[in-house]
């Protein structure tokens, strides 16, 4: 397979259909080079979220953006399912006594949270929480669920929306106030063992599911000084969007036993003792969604990989005179024969529109494959397939559509992670000292790998020098650092840190 760097360029300008001049293929200039009016022209004009929603750092899931969250949460929630966690709802609201039980965690939380502190006219006794995440209304419960050994492991989720006051610029899906799409893992376990292997489970059913959406990623425990707040630490999924700045895509949080013992979270033991719990917590929400949105567009609009798209295939009757009846006839065909296969397809029979514009409103939404029928293949009972990530064309035995349009399914995603992956590696670089790490952030920018002695002090004093984030050092990873010099301080390396300029 062909694998295509930044632009994908290919002629199509020339090609005439019926005095019809096909759109200009594919580029990717306005993507990666303005990516933030790409991104805000592509939520608005598709429309996938509408952000003119009067109170800031909120927005609005279009009938469109609202297919594609569902897409995603129905990944999501049956990867989780099938890894043994079970679906729960909890309140909005958290009694600011039950929000302030974990130090930590409530000290980093303070500025963010929003509160209500009125019923009517009536102020209330106790002051609420709109939950900037669960855990402080989740334990609790824990407390009470949670007696005996055979209680554990206890895995579940919850998809909901959380509030945090955020105070750096807010950015559709990517920081929003009201993050209406959050899904949080709680676990609890028997020993610290069981715990960390589950942080490893939490971070392997994120790799399939970031995997499943075509985005490169890479895996990072986070510095002490960036952790979740009340966790002992951080495992978080870094992504590269067009603009080459970092997205945390995803966290997995180790907890230990700390918001156990704050909320008495204990099981008894074989020996008539009482342990502690140990826990864990794992999060993601629409940044992913947006990161979805960004990695595979084109200045077109979206391209979305196949098992996303709200729209899988368009159908579009190209017609002339005379022919119009038959040719739309055609379409339907085809279309009631894909939807019994599960595909996702629509024709788009609007009148008064060229096949052109219909074009433009099937590339702006991303549907992997457009059909063209026109008089020509009813004669030859063809149907030609236009792949939306190159515009290829494909004409092909009507009898195979759905077989084509499966292989050509295959064929996209596969492109499509390989694109995503080839953009992801050009944009993480190696450097071995502060000077190279700086220029790398300013000529490539994406993420840079540099040896690192792991002190605390020589951390913070870099991302003070680098007007860049420490994002961490590999999780889990096999890296040789054998004779390096940290590249901040000269020290022997111990490992690697990433750094990156981030969201
Ligand atoms: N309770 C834990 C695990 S569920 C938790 O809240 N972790 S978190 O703070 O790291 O959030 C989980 C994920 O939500 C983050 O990795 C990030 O991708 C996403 N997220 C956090 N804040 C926002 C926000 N303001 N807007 C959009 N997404 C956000
Ligand atoms: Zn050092």
């Amino acid at each position: 397979m062909k694998a295509v760097l930044g632009t994908i360029s290919l002629d199509h300008a020339n090609e005439e259909l019926g005095g019809i001049i096909l759109p200009k293929a594919p580029e990717r200039k306005e993507w990666s080079e303005r990516y933030s009016e790409w991104f805000h022209r592509v939520i608005s004009e598709v429309p996938i979220y509408d952000t003119r929603y009067p109170v800031k750092g909120t927005g609005i899931w279009t009938p469109f953006g609202y297919k594609l969250r569902r897409a995603v949460i129905e990944t999501i929630r049956d990867m989780l399912e099938e890894t043994g966690h079970e679906e729960v709802l909890f309140p909005l609201l958290i009694p600011d006594y039950m929000l302030g039980k974990e130090g930590e965690h409530v000290k980093d939380f303070e500025d963010e949270v929003y509160w209500v502190t009125r019923g009517g006219k009536d102020p209330l006794d106790v002051k609420l929480a709109l939950r900037p995440t669960s855990e402080t209304a989740i334990y609790p419960m824990f407390q009470l669920w949670i007696n005996a050994y055979s209680d554990l492991p206890l895995k579940i989720f919850q998809i909901v929306n959380v509030f945090r006051y955020e105070t750096k610029a807010t950015k559709p899906m990517i920081r929003v106030r009201e993050v209406s799409t959050f899904k949080e893992a709680h676990t609890a376990h028997a020993s610290k063992e069981d715990a960390e292997s589950q942080v490893e489970k939490g971070v392997e059913i994120y790799s399939r599911i970031f995997e499943g959406m075509k985005i490169p990623f890479v895996k990072s425990v986070r510095p002490e000084w960036d952790k979740f707040p009340g966790a002992e630490y951080t495992v978080a999924f870094d992504t590269i969007l067009p603009d080459k700045k970092v997205l945390q895509v995803g966290t997995v949080h180790f907890l230990g036993q700390g918001f156990a013992k704050a909320f008495d979270i204990k099981y008894m033991k074989s020996d008539g003792g009482y342990e502690h719990v140990w826990q864990t917590c794992y999060g993601i929400s629409e940044r992913a969604i947006a990161a979805l949105i960004s990695l595979h567009g084109d200045d077109s609009g979206l391209v979305l990989p196949s098992a996303f798209a709200p729209v899988q295939a368009s159908i579009i009757p190209i017609v002339y005179k005379g022919k119009e009846e038959e040719v739309t006839k055609k379409c339907k065909e085809a279309d009631c024969l894909l939807k019994s296969k599960g595909i996702r397809s629509v024709v788009d029979d609007r009148k008064d529109i060229t096949p052109g514009n219909k074009y433009f409103t099937w590339e702006l939404r991303g549907a992997p494959i457009r059909i063209e029928i026109g008089p020509r293949d009813l004669e030859n009972s063809t149907a030609v397939l236009v792949r939306r990530d190159t515009l290829e064309k494909t004409t092909i035995q009507m009898e195979e559509l759905v077989e084509g349009v499966h292989k050509m399914f295959k064929e996209i995603d596969l492109a499509l992670m390989e694109r995503a992956d080839l953009w992801f590696k050009s944009k993480l670089t190696n450097a071995e000292d502060v000077e190279g790490i700086k220029s790398n952030l300013d000529k490539v920018g994406g993420i840079v790998e540099a040896p690192w002695c792991g002190a605390r002090g020589c951390g913070e004093e870099m991302e003070g020098k680098l007007d860049g984030r420490i994002l961490g050092t590999p999780y889990k990873e096999a890296h040789d650092v054998g004779g390096k010099r940290c590249a901040n301080c000269g020290r022997e390396a111990s490992t690697i840190i990433r750094i990156g300029r981030s969201y």
